[in-house]
């Protein structure tokens, strides 16, 4: 008799609460090997959910486990090789009556988004963050009764969690997550950027625990792309329940367009004169050796690290806030609250002041005299592929009346970027610069060469904690 899964757990969890199974968790606890483990165990997290990764892939189907083994053993130049169009995806997508799509962007689907922007038969929706993504695309499936989908980075899995259990589960609403897998999928985890390997570990059991069902999909070729697009509808038609694509990275379709250059949504005559790098020697340039600056995550973190190493100065002032898109100006906000006698600057993008719009709304409330708040308004996600934001809908400065900063300068030249953050110097905040942004970023920029847990231990240094 085969035994499905859930009642193996069943068969385990009874077992470990037999005096049979009690004594046997004793005994491993005391033996040398138990105690390392459980040593190991505590001390690090990521070890512990690797476990609990393993432990539920193997719970799995083995046909999951072929998946996972067949990545995990494919070399590198080979995984890296992309047959499928971008094109050819949403056609595919589109052909199973996938109609809706709304997210927030991933640089793994940057060819795949940049079809959807430019086909006009499709919904598409930008959304601020994944948590709304998902409401919107959960409201679609009531209001029409087809099923939306959704795109993300597996960074904003932790924002779905609420609508999923609150507003998908009881409600059995279904849609399709199209997943940019970072830091995940074998080999290539350690060659991902440090705030994607602990994501990278728990990607899968996350889906698990929230009852979605994935598929590690390739985007390889048409045929097997059908197939899982297939499987998916199936399943979702089945259960009522939603279901996944995971990407790995270099496997999101590619259309071999130059995106960098991408400026659809900009007025060619319009497109702003300062670059966003502009903006960051331009903050560095007016601080004082004691300021701070905090920089929201993407290019603006290694733009600001470049600009230190050129300049041969330290980065203990510098707080790069290389993941947790949106939560770079709370954390401008409560170092100036916590440091009242050094100025902080937040060098945020319209992308991430957006998706954390409240943030603003605390600022203002407790209104850090020190704060300098500067908003890098390119209209775009730039960093993940330069897909259009919805900060053209709204005037950004009007943000600094709105939410009570004592003061705010909408900037549309290089002058005014110097003069307001001169300004600055005899001013109290909290201010609010927005600086309309091109979207040109250097082709050949860096990543910071420092590891977070030491980037942050120089900061803590400089504000005189050890
Ligand atoms: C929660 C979450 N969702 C998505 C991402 C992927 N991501 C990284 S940078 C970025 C674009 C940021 O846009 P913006 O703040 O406007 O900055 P810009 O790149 O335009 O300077 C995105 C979507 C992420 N890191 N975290
Ligand atoms: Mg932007």
């Amino acid at each position: 008799m085969v035994q499905t899964a859930e009642e193996k757990r069943e068969c385990y969890r009874r077992y470990n609460q037999s005096a049979a199974g009690k004594a046997r968790k004793r005994k491993y606890e005391k033996s040398p090997h138990g105690k390392r483990k459980i040593r190991e165990h505590k001390k690090n997290p990521i070890i512990r959910n690797r476990r609990r990764i393993t432990r539920s892939l193997k719970e799995r189907t083995p046909e999951f486990r072929k998946q996972q083994n067949r990545y995990r053993n494919k070399p590198l130049n080979k995984r890296r090789r992309i047959k499928m169009r971008s094109q050819e995806l949403l056609t595919l997508l589109k052909k199973h009556g996938f109609e809706y799509y709304t997210g927030v962007p991933d640089s793994t689907l940057k060819g795949f988004l940049r079809s959807l922007a430019d086909d006009k038969t499709v919904t598409h929706r930008i959304a601020s963050n994944e948590c709304e993504a998902a409401f919107l695309s959960g409201a679609y499936h009531v209001a029409t009764g087809k099923i939306g989908t959704v795109y993300m980075q597996n960074a904003g899995l932790g924002k779905i969690v609420n609508p999923i259990t609150s507003y998908y589960t009881p409600y059995k609403i279904p849609s399709l997550f199209i997943i940019g897998y970072r830091g995940g999928g074998g080999k290539s985890i350690s060659k991902d950027e440090p705030q994607h390997l602990h994501m990278g570990i728990i990607t899968l059991s996350i889906l698990d625990l929230l009852n979605i069902r994935f598929k590690i999909a390739f985007l390889r070729d048409i045929e097997s792309t059908n197939r899982e697009i297939r499987t998916a509808k199936e399943y979702i038609k089945e259960h009522n329940q939603s279901y996944a694509l995971v990407v790995p990275m270099n496997h999101g379709a590619h259309d071999g367009k130059d995106l960098s250059q991408m400026n659809s949504f900009l007025n060619a005559e319009k497109t702003p004169e300062i670059s966003r790098e502009f903006v960051v020697k331009a903050v560095v340039d007016n601080m004082d050796f004691r300021d701070l600056v905090v920089t929201t995550t993407g290019k603006t973190s290694r733009e600001l690290f470049e600009y230190r190493e050129s300049r041969h100065e330290s980065h203990q002032n510098d707080f790069l806030n290389v993941g947790g898109m949106g939560g770079a100006s709370a954390q401008a906000m409560e170092l100036a609250l916590q440091h009242p006698e050094r100025k902080v600057y937040c060098i945020d993008g319209d992308g991430a002041a957006l998706m954390q719009l409240g943030t603003m709304n605390t600022i203002g409330t407790y209104k850090p005299k020190n704060l300098i708040h500067v908003i890098v308004d390119n209209n775009s996600y730039e960093s993940t592929g330069n897909q259009k934001s919805n900060s053209d809908n709204i005037r950004m400065n009007g943000l600094y009346w709105l939410f009570n900063y004592k003061k705010g300068y909408a900037v549309y030249t290089k002058e005014q970027v110097i003069e307001a953050l001169a300004n600055f110097k005899n001013e109290e905040g909290p201010c609010l610069i927005t600086v309309k942004c091109n979207t040109k970023s250097r082709k050949d920029l860096g990543r910071p060469t420092i590891t977070p847990p030491e980037s942050k231990k120089e900061f803590m240094k400089s504000l005189g904690i050890r």
